[in-house]
């Protein structure tokens, strides 16, 4: 990987200024073509008043405007928080007042309340060279929301260096090469599309930016993606896509075999990542094989296994939760971070058995939802299932699924196929289909919101 002494993209520009850096739609845009957007849109921002530390909410469509304004406030050396457009504007206002910032861009115009923020003009014509601030890759760089599972999210704050570190790592996994293309295809508001970025910068490769196109569609000439398991499903099922698709990352959410299986069938390599935003995207992973682990930890990361509970430490690791001007430590006294995943080595590698928080009681057997889930989702008729408790007089709580797939299917025919395959405790008592409205936000579908959900049709 190349010793970066600049900002990536002038280090580039720099070294091999003609050559693609990425692809807008279907246009071309060069390493020196990139560095003279993002100088000049630094540059304006800083004119609008940036200022190093400076904390700034970026908000928008996954589109290359949203991308430049990453990139130009990065290199203005602000404290850059990457929002979910689709976040309520309730949780929006709970959570930004402890997180110290000034100034919003929204390249896209959305959201239009943005909670009293002032809004940078990101369309302000440059000219003139942006003030250097300096590559330091050591400083504060962004603010990556957690999708924890209880309270407000957190804000896991981390390094350039961080970053590249968990490129570095990734990078001596899978091979990416400058004539490859990684297509952004999740959110920058999510490690998992950031780490997208990151890589392309640590490598000089290219990038493919397709806002607002079907997958199978945005793919169209992408060697790499990252993609969570619904997704790969989803493009699975349309015979048609043809795919030059050679590559996929996937994360973020258990990884059933038969889909990389299946993937593998079409020619598509499939890498099997566990990952977390406290440490900026991958933290193990592996070429797809019949096993159902994530394999090992990547350069540079640590894991332990303490009463089953995954510790990490890493270089990749944040420097801490941002929270009222300061940075709050996140790992134990010797630097490990406590993931509160249930994890166990078996045939060499990690595998992940679920959230030690998502365990509930049946009756006085504890229900682990996603040792039901692995079981459930191996139905053809289900790409993706919940298992989440429901009250019950006799048992305390017992398991129901709700689950996305074909519509016919019946808990009855569900509870036959899978007679051998679950314990009496671990038989949901209720079949429900995902309804819509749970579907939006992030790219993970909140298990509180279903749980929550579930308790009311039951
Ligand atoms: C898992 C899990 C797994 C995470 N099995 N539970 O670049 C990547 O690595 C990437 C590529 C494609 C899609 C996603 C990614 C990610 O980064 C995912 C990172 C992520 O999900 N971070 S998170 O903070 O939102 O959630 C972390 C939690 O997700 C973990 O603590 C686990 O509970 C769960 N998870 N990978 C089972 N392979």
């Amino acid at each position: 990987m190349a010793q970066l002494n600049d900002w990536p993209w002038r280090y580039w520009a720099r070294l091999r200024p003609a050559d693609t850096a990425l692809t807008v739609g279907q246009e071309a845009v060069s390493w020196r073509q990139l560095r003279q957007r993002i100088d000049a849109l630094a540059a304006s921002f800083q004119r609008q008043g940036v200022t190093p530390g400076y904390g700034v909410v970026l908000c928008g469509k996954n589109d290359y405007p949203l991308l430049l304004a990453y990139l130009a406030l990065l290199q203005c050396g602000a404290r850059l928080l990457p929002l979910n457009p689709a976040l309520p504007l309730r949780t929006r206002e709970a959570l930004l007042p402890a997180l110290d910032i000034r100034f919003a861009v929204a390249p896209d115009g959305t959201p239009a309340e943005i909670g009293g923020l002032s809004v940078l003009d990101a369309d302000a014509a440059g000219g003139g060279e942006p003030l250097d601030i300096g590559w330091q890759p050591q400083r504060l760089a962004t603010l990556t929301l957690t999708s924890g599972s209880s309270g407000l999210p957190k804000a896991a704050a981390h390094s350039c260096a961080g970053h590249l570190a968990s490129a570095e790592g990734v990078l001596q996994l899978m091979a990416f090469q400058p004539g490859d293309s990684w297509l952004l295809s999740l959110p920058l508001y999510h490690v998992s599309g950031q780490g997208i970025i990151w890589r392309w910068l640590a490598a000089g490769a290219q990038l493919v930016v397709r806002a607002g196109m079907p997958l199978a569609q945005a793919l169209a000439g992408c060697s790499h993606a990252s993609l969570v398991p619904t997704q790969l499903w989803r493009l699975l099922s349309q015979p048609q896509a043809s795919l030059a698709l050679k590559e996929v990352l996937l994360g973020g959410a258990m990884i059933p075999v038969s889909l990389t299986e299946q993937a593998e069938a079409k020619g598509i390599r499939c890498w099997c990542g566990y990952g977390l935003t406290e440490f900026a995207s991958t933290v193990c992973a592996k070429r797809a094989d019949a096993q159902p682990g994530v394999g090992l930890p990547l350069a540079g990361r640590e894991i332990r296994l303490v009463d089953e509970e995954i510790w990490i430490r890493a270089a990749s690791m944040a420097l801490g939760y941002w929270r009222d001007g300061r940075l709050q430590p996140i790992g134990d006294a010797q630097g490990w971070f406590h993931s509160r995943d249930r994890g166990v080595m078996a045939q060499g590698e990690l595998r992940i058995i679920g959230r030690l928080d998502n365990l509930f009681f049946s009756g006085g057997e504890g229900v682990q939802p996603e040792d039901v889930e692995r079981v459930l989702a191996a139905h053809p008729q289900i790409s993706q299932v919940f298992v989440v408790p429901v009250d019950d007089a006799e048992f305390g709580q017992r398991p129901a699924a709700v689950i996305e797939g074909d519509g016919a299917l019946s808990l009855e025919a569900l509870l036959l196929w899978a007679q051998d395959r679950l314990a009496n405790f671990q038989r949901p008592v209720a079949l429900w289909h995902l309804p819509e409205q749970l579907k939006s936000g992030g790219i993970k579908i909140a298990r509180r919101q279903v749980q929550e959900w579930a308790s009311r049709q039951w």
